[in-house]
């Protein structure tokens, strides 16, 4: 992505607390992970979460990282990753990285924003920024994310249940919706009859918690191979040299085999 695009994104995220990234993705890359999740789903029989968030006819698969080299493209991708990096910062982390495949049938989602349970006061700086790449095209009937724009800005979240409205991020099967944590949003509720299919990419600060525990759900000899830009998105490094450290060690250092001298903020600190 051109730099210039990403910073118009950046400001979009800004202002409306959304962006939508056309075409982003390419179709070979959408059609193999269609296929490796409907895989997956089937070999091990994944099923609707059955409650009123993760919905009663969505199939939801977690911790994708753990489940498939096609999956470590996502993070990283070029045409996302500068967005995100411009809303939070180049020390962001993966938050969680999961599909939500919303069935026909399926009802709306409560209007949320995916901050909401860190208490901070709002309208704040974004420490939350998530994507949803469309696998298949999202309409209005098939359930495409609803969105309230600009509520990034507002001073509260929604009530949970409440009825607002909304409109639908409709777009194409290969573009990426990207939002500001604090947006007020949901899933849509599926009126056609097929599948709505989406990649729920989620990013956060390096200065908070990572929804998934990426440390505890990759295995460390599958870390081992990831490249060095995805091995500190999932928080094998540090923030700012301080942020996650132990005995001044990063967890690439204690247990990835870093050998690289990474300085701690206190010896960059001087004096
Ligand atoms: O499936 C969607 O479109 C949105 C899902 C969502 O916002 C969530 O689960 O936090
Ligand atoms: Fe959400």
């Amino acid at each position: 992505m051109r730099k210039e695009d990403a910073d118009k994104h950046i400001a979009a995220v800004a202002d409306k607390g959304y962006t939508i990234v056309e075409n982003a993705i390419e179709p070979d890359l959408i059609d193999a992970l269609n296929d490796t999740l409907l895989r997956f789903e089937r070999e091990h029989n994944v099923v609707p979460a059955k409650n009123g968030f993760e919905g009663h006819h969505t199939v939801r698969i977690y911790n994708l990282l753990a489940h498939g080299k096609l999956f470590e493209k996502i993070p990283v991708h070029e045409n996302v990753l500068p967005v995100i990096e411009g809303v939070l910062d180049p020390e962001c982390l993966i938050s969680s990285l999961s599909s939500i495949s919303i069935d026909p049938g399926e009802k709306v989602q409560p209007i949320h924003a995916d901050d909401q349970v860190m208490p901070v006061a709002k309208p704040h700086a974004p420490f939350v920024c998530n994507s949803m790449w469309a696998l298949t095209d999202f309409t209005e009937e098939n359930g495409a994310t609803r969105i309230i724009p600009g509520t990034h800005l507002a001073d509260a979240s929604p009530v949970y249940g409440g009825d607002y409205e909304s409109i639908p991020a409709e777009m194409k099967k290969g573009s990426v919706l990207i939002w500001h944590g604090s947006l007020w949003h949901g899933g849509g509720a599926n009126r056609s009859a097929k599948r709505r299919v989406g990649v729920a990419m989620n990013y956060c600060a390096g200065y908070i918690r990572q929804q998934e525990n990426q440390q505890l759900g990759l295995p460390i000899e599958l870390v081992k191979t990831f490249e060095p830009r995805l091995q500190e998105l999932c928080g094998f490094g540090t923030y700012r040299a301080l942020i996650g450290h132990i005995d001044k060690k990063t967890p690439a250092q204690r247990l990835l085999g870093e050998t690289r001298d990474i300085k701690s903020i206190w010896d960059l600190a001087g004096g």
